[in-house]
């Protein structure tokens, strides 16, 4: 009380809250005035951030936080009462008509849409120290995940104007989650990169606040051990995108210049652009509210399972059961053996990417009732059985899949499976916890991850009616990956399959060595044999019509040693470098038509 004179009246007014809760123990150690004084209206200060960053405020996370608190210590699950079943949702086929149909709808509507980065998490199980989306996607052309993903929207922009007679060009909106981990390190990416050729009004940055740690089941707010004027927070996880979202105005926005889809995606997936038109085309065609893009997942793959579930009382829902829910939710449901492969050799529930697509006036419905706030969890480590006290503070923890949690049963919420070749291949695991990943799991590293793209790429030419050698299994940082010739092209050459089948023609060949670089819009590969390595750069207005014989030493993969600390990390992580022994490099800097012929 006698520090009260320091105080604003709203500063008393939050005070007073916090007492109210049963946070005295806050102020317990708080000396005379005019001591430390700067310090405690620092205190009030943070107090003030983490009531307004969060709906409904402290008192209202307070509240849930003991009730999660009560659950967890009475061994009580979110899925009390559920059945899980498997759920039947669209399965795509890459290159088949229907999926040529969806990607044509799809890159219709990409003028209608806005995406979503969520990128406030600091991946610990990867380890890296920098922001993962500066990562590169893979070491060809070093081109990093942000860099990617940036195009690959533009790209769809341009070629949603193209196909949409009379379109206008209108420019699609970006937003980046970031956190206190990754706020500023994006910023300067972006900063020095000129956007990578965005416009800087398109994207915006929303950064997301940690939120209050717990020290035991009455939910006592955490003092930050190394300074006590400090509460000590932790990250509440990507599904504060909705709130932040909401809060920011942006919707409504959207909804005021005609748009109609919102697209979230994780940092570092270097497939997802190759699945996003046809799964927005599903969308689109199958008036989705909610769209999740699955792919066949491995049994305790670390991935949520898309699952049906069916209450007691009748209600049912389709939803992501988080990847540590699933096995003992099916233990608890009659499934003895839990999380295991059926006969097609993987679980029978869809594998969740956290790709998600949500019609945009059922979102903003949505959200006015709840203000973006998402169900939330909790997961102590109890120091014991009697489940009292916690090994280190504990905190509430929400995911963006959760959204449909609270959707009325008349929500129309699907999902798309796809090939995982195509669409997933996310940069997760450090080398030792991918290397210990269970033989035919995958790996969801640096290595398999940069792998992924290449094999991709190879499949589409493949379809394309191109001829490539590859698939040699060879081992980088302990596992055994495919290696395949090192395609990769600029997302302005081709968005979808239609537009990789309009580039290749006649016969082309690609030895199981070769690189391909396609960094250019109009490059047409026409009876093109290539053992060696390729790098053709051309700018938007000039033509290359690229064929005949390339024969050189090209460009080698080479064994790196993870703890060679001599390396930059992002090579160690991969335990492979490129060495550029040969290649052919042509560069088109004038407006014209070209052919190279060697
Ligand atoms: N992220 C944030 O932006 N803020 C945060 O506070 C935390 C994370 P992880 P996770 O598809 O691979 C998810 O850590 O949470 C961002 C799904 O829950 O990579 O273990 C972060 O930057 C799971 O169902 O993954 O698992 C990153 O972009 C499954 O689908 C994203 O959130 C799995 O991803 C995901 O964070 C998957």
């Amino acid at each position: 009380k006698k520090n009260l004179s320091l105080l604003s009246p709203h500063q008393i007014e939050l005070g007073k809250m916090l007492l109210e809760m049963g946070q005295g123990h806050l102020f317990e150690h708080w000396p005379e005035p005019g001591v430390d004084d700067d310090q405690k209206r620092a205190f009030f200060d943070q107090v003030a951030r983490l009531n307004l960053s969060y709906p409904g405020g402290l008192a209202s996370y307070m509240k849930i936080a003991r009730e999660l608190l009560a659950d967890s210590k009475d061994g009580r699950n979110p899925f009390d009462g559920f059945t899980p079943s498997v759920p039947s949702g669209e399965s795509l086929t890459f290159g088949d008509d229907n999926f040529v149909q969806f990607e044509e709808t799809g890159v219709r509507e990409m003028q209608n849409a806005a995406f979503v980065l969520v990128a406030g998490g600091l991946g610990e199980r990867l380890g890296y120290n920098g922001i993962k989306v500066a990562l590169p996607r893979e070491s060809s052309t070093g081109t990093c995940f942000l860099q990617h993903y940036i195009e690959s929207i533009l790209a769809l922009q341009d070629a949603s104007c193209r196909l949409v007679e009379g379109g206008s060009s209108k420019l699609i909106p970006f937003v980046i989650m970031t956190s206190d981990d990754t706020h500023a390190r994006t910023f300067e990416l972006l900063e020095s990169n000129s956007y990578f050729g965005m416009n800087p009004t398109q994207v915006k940055l929303l950064k997301q606040e940690k939120v209050a740690c717990l020290d035991d089941n009455d939910a006592r707010l955490a003092v930050d051990p190394r300074n006590k004027y400090v509460i000590q927070t932790k990250p509440h996880g990507h599904g504060d995108v909705h709130s932040l979202l909401y809060s920011s105005g942006l919707l409504n926005q959207w909804r005021d210049a005609g748009l109609r889809w919102v697209l979230f995606f994780q940092d570092t997936n270097g497939l997802l652009f190759k699945a996003i038109p046809a799964a927005l085309g599903v969308s689109a065609i199958k008036q989705y509210h909610v769209n999740s893009l699955a792919v066949p997942r491995k049994a305790k793959e670390a991935i949520g399972g898309i699952a049906k579930l069916t209450h007691a009382d009748g209600r049912t829902m389709v939803i992501n059961v988080e990847y540590n829910q699933l096995d003992p939710l099916l233990r608890a449901t009659g499934h003895p053996d839990g999380d295991v492969n059926c006969e097609t050799g993987y679980s029978p529930f869809p594998g969740n990417i956290n790709q998600l697509i949500l019609e945009l006036g059922p979102y903003i419905e949505e959200l006015t009732k709840t203000g973006g706030a998402i169900k939330e969890f909790v997961n102590p480590k109890y120091k014991d059985a009697s489940k009292t006290s916690f090994k280190s503070a504990t905190r509430l923890e929400c995911m963006m899949q959760d959204y449909p949690k609270t959707l009325p049963p008349t929500a129309r919420v699907g999902f798309t499976v796809m090939d995982i070749w195509l669409a997933y291949a996310p940069v997760k695991n450090n080398p030792e916890d991918a290397a210990k990943v269970p033989k035919g799991n995958p790996y969801h590293s640096a290595t398999s991850g940069e792998m992924a793209v290449y094999r991709a790429n190879c499949r589409i030419l493949e379809k394309a009616g191109v001829e490539v050698k590859g698939g040699v299994l060879q081992v980088f940082n302990e596992q055994e990956v495919e290696v395949w010739p090192r395609v990769t092209w600029k997302p302005s050459w081709a968005s979808t399959f239609a537009d990789v089948r309009s580039k290749v023609s006649g016969s082309c060949y690609i030895s199981k060595d070769s690189t391909l670089v396609i960094n250019g819009s109009k490059i047409f590969l026409e009876d093109l044999y290539l053992d060696g390595a390729l790098v053709i750069n051309s700018i938007e207005d000039a033509e290359v019509k690229v064929g005949g014989s390339v024969k050189n030493k090209g460009w080698i993969l080479e064994e790196v040693d993870y703890k060679d600390a001599s390396l930059p990390e992002e090579v160690r992580i991969r335990g492979f470098r490129i060495n550029r022994v040969e290649q052919l490099e042509k560069t088109y800097n004038d407006p014209g038509k070209f052919c190279l012929k060697p």
